[in-house]
């Protein structure tokens, strides 16, 4: 077997008024305690560092200019202590953060740090933009403005091999973020191939009738099982369909005691399945062993791709 212990770090109510400071130690507290549970990745959330800025219609540049992470992720003040915690610990890690790049683009973005060799093995641009770019006129809503602060992604879903010192069970990763999840295109793209482990970090609403378009007057308890439903159904959906395993990791709990956002972080085996599931709402950390070969079996039968897929047929997909 190739078996690899992997992590969530799910991260509770994260409110605008949080210094960096008391964010990053709760990272690192849970760093801590995925590398005490011997995980060898730990997954954090879309935009871990700060609050899911995008809700809010900020007008002040400076403050919108500090909720990215400008410069090297790896030195930059605000971020360093991770990464070389993460490297004195042994233990790789993918995170979520706003970046603006060196050319004046802003991207909402995820890396894979390799403790080992201590670098950047992968970098990853949201692609599937979601919300708007204008608020909604209702000052009650909640808003998701992603399309006004970041770019689509320019990197394209981009699978990477995680060189193993220890051995030769070198995962095939990918990375998505959040709303991407939801997109079969982004799966496929990352299937094709072969991935084996899929990450992907979220924010998601829990009850925000605007943005989902739905009843005003819904029962808010109900809108977050529908959801939670929602997420687990694509991870599951996208992890059998593919042939592989998936974590994912939520940033949740009730921001600035009013913004809902969905917990529900778990790790999916290649068959759809469940390993692990965080049964909070906080900052919470599980662990799963995933035994790399239990892919070959969907990878070699039903989704064999190079067999079955009939492509002639599939044009429409990538039509404007
Ligand atoms: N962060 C993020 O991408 N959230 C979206 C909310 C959708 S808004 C209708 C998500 O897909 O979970």
């Amino acid at each position: 077997p190739r078996t690899i212990r992997l992590a969530a770090a799910q991260m509770g109510a994260t409110n605008r008024t949080d210094g960096r400071p008391q964010t990053l130690s709760r990272m690192l507290k849970l760093l801590r305690s995925a590398a005490a549970q011997k995980a060898e990745m730990v997954l954090y959330p879309e935009i871990a560092f700060t609050t899911f800025f995008p809700r809010y219609l900020i007008h002040d540049p400076d403050e919108l200019a500090s909720y990215f992470e400008h410069g090297s992720i790896l030195t930059s003040t605000n971020t360093a202590l991770l990464f070389s915690t993460a490297r004195e610990l042994g233990i790789d890690i993918s995170v979520g953060f706003a970046e603006a790049a060196d050319d004046g683009k802003r991207f909402n973005t995820s890396i894979y740090y390799h403790a080992n060799s201590n670098s950047v093995l992968a970098k990853y641009r949201k692609i599937h933009l979601p919300g708007d770019f204008e608020p909604f006129a209702d000052p009650e809503a909640t808003n998701q403005l992603e399309k006004r602060y970041f770019l689509p992604g320019d990197l394209g879903f981009e699978a990477f091999r995680v060189p193993d010192p220890a051995g030769d069970r070198e995962p095939i990763m990918g990375m998505m973020i959040c709303n991407d999840r939801r997109w079969s295109e982004a799966w496929r793209c990352l299937g094709l191939q072969g991935v084996e482990v899929v990450l992907c970090g979220y924010n998601t609403a829990g009850f925000a009738p605007h943005l989902w378009g739905s009843d005003k007057n819904a029962d808010p308890a109900q809108a977050e099982t529908t959801a939670l439903f929602h997420h687990k159904l694509v991870m599951q959906h996208g992890s059998y369909t593919n042939a592989t395993f998936s974590v994912s990791a939520a940033r949740c709990g009730m921001d600035d005691g009013k913004y809902s956002l969905i917990g529900g972080s778990c790790i999916v085996g290649p068959e759809g399945n469940i390993l692990a599931e965080a049964k909070s709402t906080e900052d919470e950390v599980i662990v799963a062993d995933c035994d790399l070969d239990l892919c070959t079996q969907g990878k070699t039968r039903t989704f064999d791709f190079g067999r079955h897929r009939r492509t002639e047929h599939y044009g429409r997909i990538v039509e404007q």
